[in-house]
């Protein structure tokens, strides 16, 4: 056991040994993760619990039915998974609906989705799925629809502009506090000094719907001056299919991946399907992803895109940008 584990580590291990089902186990499991400090002293420990992370994920996901909170699992397909977030009658279902290839209820009495229902929703040359839910603060989905909340990627909080917005942002936003679930601010600069919450942290987009029904001036304005320095907000209408490319475009960013092209040696590139990694990937990051040989195996790449010049060699630890073709020569 490493000797400078900080308290919330001992703290989220009682939580962890005191977990009852699946879920629990694996929310307190991720929690526990998040508290150890990254170095050389400490790789034994989070290498292990990771390990029993991802035996606990397996088991959930073979069981699919079980307990209170691992009723429902959603395989991860595209890019990004993309989680729906909101109070009844935001228009969750409204955005999946107009925004991807599902077909859920839609309805204008609230709670009208009781299970979760993905669909893939295409951007330029890659689809990211996301992911319809029943609103948060009902008892009886809440629990499992946590548990998906913490195993996304993304959040998009789906914000209803007729019905008092920065109250139902401030609730979901204090609900998922106490589930440990974390939305990732525009900045998140901390001093040291800070203690850093316990539990997983989270992308967010606010998508502000019902933009027909309201005034921009008053009622987005009021809603983004209160929460542009955390999360990027944009006023939408899943009725009348307003705004939605820009929509599209800031989830895209808000994931922070990037599309890279794979060109075999002396062939042309394949630009039909791209490899997505997260932003700030380099050379050896897109190495070990397309397979672990490669890492072992890599001479040079070359770079056309964000290099100085199309098919320049460069370094391993070169910095990929979005769209860029790259060559590994092995
Ligand atoms: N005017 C207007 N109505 C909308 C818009 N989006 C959704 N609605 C309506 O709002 C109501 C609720 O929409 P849903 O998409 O079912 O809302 P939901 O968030 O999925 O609701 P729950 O599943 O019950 O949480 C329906 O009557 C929709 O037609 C919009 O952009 N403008
Ligand atoms: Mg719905």
């Amino acid at each position: 056991m490493p000797a400078n584990l900080p308290p919330e580590y001992f703290e989220a291990e009682k939580r962890f040994k005191q977990a009852g089902t699946p879920s629990e186990k694996i929310a307190a499991l991720e929690d526990l993760l998040s508290t150890i400090p990254k170095h050389k002293g400490t790789d034994k420990l989070r290498a292990d619990l990771r390990r029993r992370l991802s035996q606990l994920r397996k088991e959930a996901a073979s069981k699919k039915k079980g307990g209170r909170g691992d009723r429902y699992v959603v395989q991860k397909e595209g890019a990004v998974q993309i989680a729906l977030v909101g109070v009844p009658n935001s228009g969750k279902s409204s955005l999946l609906a107009c925004l991807t290839n599902a077909n859920p209820v839609i309805a204008d009495y609230p709670l009208s989705t009781l299970v979760p229902l993905p669909g893939m929703m295409p951007f330029e040359d890659i689809q990211f799925q996301l992911v319809d839910l029943p609103p948060i603060g009902n008892e009886a989905t809440d629990g499992w629809v946590s548990g998906i909340l913490r195993y996304a990627d993304a959040m998009l909080l789906v914000i209803d502009l007729t019905e008092d917005p920065d109250i139902q942002a401030e609730l979901l936003i204090d609900q998922l506090d106490r589930w440990n679930i974390h939305l990732r601010t525009r900045t998140e600069i901390r001093k040291s000094s800070d203690k850093v919450p316990v539990g997983v942290f989270k992308r967010t987009l606010v998508a502000a719907n019902k933009i027909d029904l309201v005034r921009m001036e008053d009622d987005f304005f009021k809603l983004e001056t209160k929460y542009r320095h955390l999360y990027q907000c944009i006023a939408v209408s899943a009725l009348k299919k307003e705004n939605l490319e820009e929509l599209k475009r800031a989830l895209f960013e808000v994931s922070e991946i990037i599309r890279v092209y794979s060109k075999p040696p002396g062939k042309e590139p394949d630009i039909s399907t791209p490899f997505t990694i997260p932003k700030g990937s380099t050379i050896i990051d897109l190495a070990s992803f397309i397979h672990k040989d490669f890492l072992f195996h890599l001479k040079y790449a070359r770079v056309w895109g964000s290099a100085k010049f199309d098919g320049q060699r460069v370094e391993k630890n070169h910095i990929l940008k979005d769209r860029d073709i790259v060559e590994l020569n092995a």
